[in-house]
């Protein structure tokens, strides 16, 4: 009994042992391996330190780098396996791979690929291993810009099955979100043809098993690749299911695939209209705000409205600085904040899947931003938002105008401008062919590094309120210095004798001073009056010399004008039902709602056209986001602004709360720390009303923001060139 006991421990021991060892390839291994019976106990991820709730899959496998172009063909040559390997090296040399979850590809299976293509397609690509040089040369002549090698089959059976695996992994809820790093990419195939480097349109394979095997009932795919994805369109044209974004280089149908369907105007056919939304790019040389002026000012409030229970990314990176193809100049942190801003969709669901990206520098800096963000870091500041030019305002006007008669949300967007033609005049794509000058070579600055503070989120609250998980119950060290107690004393108003209370404001304004030097990336202090407590840090930071700005969210009935000081240190924006408009500056913008704040629709179309832009284009150091008990906002709304928010300051937001909000403590503590806000349902249609208002206030505004800027307004005349 006894040596049968020792045996027993020291076997458990020892299993202890091997499983603290391989603690990771154990997560990678129960992530596939979860139903089986036989192994109950190593199934319970949660023994890892890592939370399956908070963790980011990686899919990757070397095997999809040993395919490549064996002939001359100047338009496939971009298209080589070091896009893999350089992406894949930087996620492993920055330390980004290694807290990922690595989930280990598979094959698809022939059904799953009959999901999206033909059998004789099917059939015909099975054949490739087979085939001698001349034979793949000859194959691939009947596709465009796409090429044949004898384990590009493979390779492809892989790259979709990786798309399945991540679906498989954020739809078991084993990891939040994901991204697969594939070859060949997918977006361009179609339902019986090969077509711009891509074999099987992974992406699309993944949405309808998704739709299939979980019974997912909205999927949007957001296509950030400078090409534009016609495979996943033709795919999904007639489904109102699924809603397909895609921006793309187009040049007036000049540009590859010099389709005209990749116009704005096919919006998709039949039950599907209104679901599908290509934004055409007329210009190379697009920079951060352009791409981001969309995100606001269609993506984003259509996402919301149509509310999908899981994301897609076509995660190309040929729209980043540098790549060949795109030509264009956005800088890699920026898909640092597109990546962000879906994060609270879907509750988190994201699954990025690799498509384009060729330059082989800013290619992997893109992908490591993007899996950063998936990861939760803090995002980099977005600096130098000056608006968007020209030419995407014409795109961005356009594609509004087309689908507001699908979206509430745009259904005050103005009119395509009547001598407007859906296309402009097409020169012949054949013939000329533009010689290409060679560009020199680009240069650009690294992304900087993004650290975390060691204290993700403090809070600040009275005896008997408990401290949610995964906060830090904040205790100011020092005693209060009697010059801020006099400073307090004065902008609060309060008596020398409320000694606690004069106290408490001084912690608060050393939690806020921690924020501030990144010692502690968010707070939340829940406070006997938020206006005195408001009025306090204000004042506080105006007078202490640093030039950090502050942008001030309010969400209260009661008017807080005098707060700012006009000086650009400060930007004020509130919501209420109030009609403050006449007060409105610069720097106090005062929004009106109908419903107030309790009113959802409303709230959020207001917070993604109207707050984000200004904040982004504002830039502050610090955000501090204040809830007055009068305002009534919905939980799930006022966590979705939160989540929002996190993508200013470097997550730097210090929440101010009334003491007798108590039970909003924790759902406001989660958004802080990046669990995704829940989803807020389908949103009720917006009224004139909703949208009305804030729509008024962007055209006020939109001299001195550019970022609110939807049209080509008369007196710009700053073309781009
Ligand atoms: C996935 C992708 C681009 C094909 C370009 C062909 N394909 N000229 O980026
Ligand atoms: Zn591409």
């Amino acid at each position: 009994m006894i040596v049968f006991m020792l045996l027993c421990f020291l076997y458990i021991y020892i299993s202890v042992c091997i499983f603290l060892l391989y603690k990771k390839r154990v997560d990678a291994w129960c992530l596939n391996h979860v139903t089986s019976p036989t192994l109950p106990l190593l199934a319970n991820c949660e023994l890892s330190k890592m939370n399956p709730d908070t963790t980011t899959a990686l899919i990757y496998d070397e095997e999809m780098t040993k395919y490549k172009l064996l002939w001359v063909d100047p338009a496939c040559k971009i298209e080589v396996p070091e896009r893999l390997t350089v992406s894949y090296e930087a996620l492993v040399k920055t330390g980004l791979a290694d807290r990922c979850v690595s989930v280990p590809v598979r094959e698809a299976t022939d059904e799953e690929i009959l999901l999206v293509h033909s059998e004789e397609y099917l059939e015909a690509v099975k054949q490739t291993p087979y085939m001698t040089l001349e034979d793949l040369q000859m194959f691939t002549l009947q596709y465009g810009d796409v090429y044949f090698h004898p384990n590009i089959y493979h390779c492809a059976k892989l790259a979709s099955g990786a798309a399945l695996q991540l679906v498989d992994s954020v739809m078991t809820g084993k990891v939040r979100n994901g991204m697969a790093l594939v070859r060949p990419p997918g977006h361009h195939s179609k339902r019986s043809a090969a077509n711009g480097f891509c074999v099987f349109n992974n992406v699309s394979i993944a949405a309808k098993y998704a739709k299939q095997k979980y019974g997912v009932k909205r999927i949007l795919i957001v296509d950030w690749d400078v090409h534009h994805g016609q495979g996943v369109q033709y795919c999904f044209e007639e489904d109102p299911s699924v809603l397909y974004f895609s921006w793309h280089r187009y040049e007036h149908q000049k540009f590859w695939p010099n389709l005209r369907e990749s116009d704005y105007d096919s919006v998709g056919k039949a039950e599907g209209a209104g679901f599908n939304i290509n934004v055409p790019w007329n210009k190379v040389g697009l920079e951060n705000s352009d791409y981001l002026s969309v995100f606001f000012h269609v993506l984003l409030p259509v996402a919301y409205e149509f509310c999908p229970d899981l994301v897609f990314v076509c995660a190309g990176f040929d729209a980043a600085i540098g790549d060949p193809e795109g030509e264009m100049c956005a800088t890699p942190d920026v898909f640092a904040h597109l990546t962000h801003l879906l994060m609270n969709l879907a509750d988190g669901k994201v699954c990025a899947v690799l498509e384009g990206g060729y330059n082989l520098k800013s290619l992997p800096q893109s992908v490591c931003e993007t899996v950063q963000t998936l990861l939760g870091d803090p995002l980099p500041r977005p600096a130098n938002l000056k608006g968007p030019c020209k030419s995407a305002l014409e795109s961005l006007h356009c594609v509004r105008a087309t689908h507001r008669k699908y979206w509430s949300c745009l259904k005050h967007a103005d009119k395509l401008p009547s001598d407007e033609l859906s296309t402009k005049p097409v020169k012949s794509a054949e013939g000329e062919a533009e010689e290409k000058t060679e560009t020199e070579e680009l240069v650009w600055p690294d992304p900087l590094k993004r650290i975390s503070p060691n204290v993700r989120t403090a809070a600040l609250v009275p005896e008997g309120v408990t401290c949610p998980e995964g906060c830090r119950l904040f205790c100011s060290s020092q005693e209060p210095e009697p010059n801020l107690i006099k400073q307090l004393q004065e902008s609060s108003g309060l008596d020398t004798a409320d000694a606690a209370a004069l106290t408490s404001l001084s912690s608060l304004i050393s939690l806020m001073d921690k924020v501030k030097k990144a010692e502690i990336r968010s707070g939340l202090a829940l406070v006997p009056d938020v206006s005195i407590a408001m009025n306090c840090v204000v004042q506080h930071a105006a007078s202490s010399s640093s030039s950090n700005r502050m942008l001030i969210v309010l969400l209260s009935e009661k008017m807080a004008k005098s707060c700012i000081t006009e000086d650009g240190k400060t930007m004020l924006v509130q919501f209420s039902r109030r009609s403050l408009e006449a007060e409105m500056t610069k720097y106090y913008i005062p929004v009106c709602l109908k419903q107030g704040c309790s009113g959802v629709s409303g709230l959020i179309h207001a917070v993604l056209s109207l707050l984000l832009p200004l904040g982004y284009e504002f830039d502050p150091g610090l955000v501090l986001l204040v809830r007055a008990p009068d305002c009534r906002v919905s939980e799930r709304a006022w966590q979705q602004l939160t989540g929002l928010l996190q993508g200013l300051a470097q997550g730097h937001t210090l929440v101010l709360m009334q003491e007798s909000e108590r039970s909003s403590v924790a759902p406001t503590v989660s958004s802080l720390l990046g669990t995704p806000a829940p989803s807020l349902g389908p949103l009720s249609a917006l009224g004139s009303e909703d949208v009305e208002a804030p729509e008024k206030l962007r055209l006020k505004l939109q001299r001195h923001w550019k970022l609110l800027q939807t049209t080509v307004s008369e007196n710009k005349c700053d073309d781009d060139g």
